[in-house]
């Protein structure tokens, strides 16, 4: 009893979920389904088996019907699908439909989301990581009122049956003899064992059950950084044992195995967003650009072949660097000191003289709300920027971190889901390095996934919701003219 109560009792709790992104478990995705176009959050669960929430926002009001159903992302059960659930529009705004679907085994999921509508009917699978990030305790109060109540059903079914031994066969008035009231004792002593016996099996069961469950407990990647030559970086990713996961077994995404954001700490006044190219199983290397002395945050985003994302992270200190000029599709940018954040500006100067402006509305953000968060670049004169292309086949790219570290996403126009895993889901993707200028101009239908190709346009939008409240920084990057603008921003997020 003892054991079973400390073990129900016993808080196995990491700090917020870390995975595909750092402390921003929600999956955020803007795209198409068939001629509709949604806005789909998922909110997955903390444990698995667990309940995932569904939001999906239609902007075409030809909308009748959003059903929803969660499917393997890989493997026979992803061409199995189960009945799918309908989902139900709100009273409020009935372009806005919400549902819960169990998501019973850890692993990478998808959600497939189905439309019929005036313009016929639409598909579209939002890949979503499962994966249990706590164990939850059972509440203190639960245990004080369980705990009595247990040890009266055991003492009850003692008591029951011994009565039962003793008295059943009597006559009302009637005495038990000594006979009986041995056999009673005998019938009470079996009980109490069997009764015991049967709540240690328990114990056992749920001590296993337990044991399962703690090893399948989300473990993020470890990476081991060190800087060899007095300039080369080294990424070593190191799995601490999870589930099955690989280190060898990355997919490309937009072209590159890694994407790695490093952020100077603590004022993360610099940043660069560079691509580490495997040099042997699970190690990576990248020459680094001129850098300052200092103490560095690296996020290592990397997906998995199920598709499953994963974001290795460390710090690391550096010596001044001397480096090499960036080359292919690494970027750097600057941005005011974190301790002279203005938490309400929406301008940002670029080197060049152009300006990136983030067109927030008026009041404040609140956290674990969906928003699309639009960016516009500008010439000096205010005129929109021209010439504007594309970033590793996308339109923009952005990472919102929290200062202390407990949150890191790296979003784009198609929302938090990465394009790797996307592919998986929609055969009709095509990958990265398609994004090849189209001479017609227009939309392609890659458009759908925020990748554009033709006209760059010089507004662009990210689906994003913050987990928690609290300050946030911006990292936003788009490319003009061969040259990367990253654009640094601050918001404080409130409950
Ligand atoms: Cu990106």
């Amino acid at each position: 009893m003892q054991r079973l109560l400390r073990i129900e009792i016993a808080v196995l709790l990491g700090s917020l979920p870390l995975l595909a992104h750092v402390g921003s478990p929600d999956i955020f995705y803007e795209g198409t389904a068939g001629p509709y176009r949604l806005l789909v959050t998922i909110r997955p669960p903390q444990v698995i088996p667990g309940v995932a929430e569904v939001e999906v926002r239609s902007v075409s009001p030809e909308v009748r019907q959003v059903r929803i159903v969660p499917l393997p992302m890989t493997g026979p059960g992803a061409r199995l699908a189960p009945v799918p659930d309908v989902a139900q529009p709100s009273h409020e705004d009935p372009q806005f439909y919400t549902g819960s679907l169990w998501l019973m085994a850890t692993g990478s999921w998808q959600v497939r989301v189905s439309v019929d509508g005036g313009r016929g009917p639409g598909t579209v699978s939002v890949p979503v990581p499962a994966v249990s990030t706590r164990m939850l305790a059972m509440q203190g109060t639960l245990v004080a009122v369980l705990i009595p109540l247990g040890l009266v059903l055991l003492l009850g079914i003692v008591s029951i049956i011994g009565a039962g031994a003793r008295e059943a066969q009597l006559e009302p008035g009637e005495e038990p003899d000594r006979p009986r009231m041995r056999r009673a004792r005998v019938a009470m002593a079996v009980t109490g064992l069997v009764a015991v016996g049967a709540v240690w099996m328990g114990n056992q069961w749920w001590t296993s059950e337990a044991g399962v469950s703690q090893r399948n407990l989300f473990k993020p990647l470890a990476l081991r950084a060190t800087v060899e030559n007095g300039g080369t970086l080294r990424l070593r990713l190191e799995d601490p044992g999870w589930l099955n996961r690989q280190t060898d077994d990355l997919l490309p995404d937009h072209n590159h195995l890694m994407h790695l954001y490093v952020i100077r700490l603590p004022a993360m006044d610099r940043v660069w967003h560079l691509h580490p190219e495997l040099t042997a199983p699970a190690t990576f290397t990248q020459a680094l650009p001129d850098m300052p002395a200092g103490r560095y945050a690296l996020y290592g985003d990397i997906v998995h072949a199920s598709g499953f994302p994963d974001t290795a992270t460390t710090e690391l200190d550096l010596p001044a660097i001397a480096g090499h000029a960036l080359t292919g599709d690494d970027s750097a940018g600057e941005g005011p000191r974190l301790d002279e954040a203005d938490y309400n500006r929406n301008v940002a100067l670029l080197p060049d003289g152009d300006r990136m402006v983030w067109e927030r509305g008026p009041g404040p953000l609140r956290a674990r709300q969906a928003y699309e968060f639009r960016f516009r670049l500008e010439e000096s004169s205010g005129r929109p920027a021209g010439g504007m292309e594309l970033y590793m086949g996308m339109q923009g790219h952005a990472a919102i971190v929290s200062p202390d570290g407990s949150v890191f996403a790296h979003i784009h126009p198609a929302g938090s889901v990465p394009m790797a895993a996307l592919s998986l889901t929609t055969p009709g993707l095509t990958m990265p390095g398609m994004a090849t200028a189209n001479p017609g101009g227009g939309l392609n239908p890659h458009a759908a996934h925020g990748m554009v190709s033709g006209e760059v346009p010089s507004e662009i939008s990210f689906p994003y919701g913050f987990p928690k409240p609290g300050p946030y920084r911006l990292f936003v990057q788009v490319k003009r003219a061969g040259q990367v603008e990253t654009g640094v921003f601050d918001t404080r997020v409130e409950n």
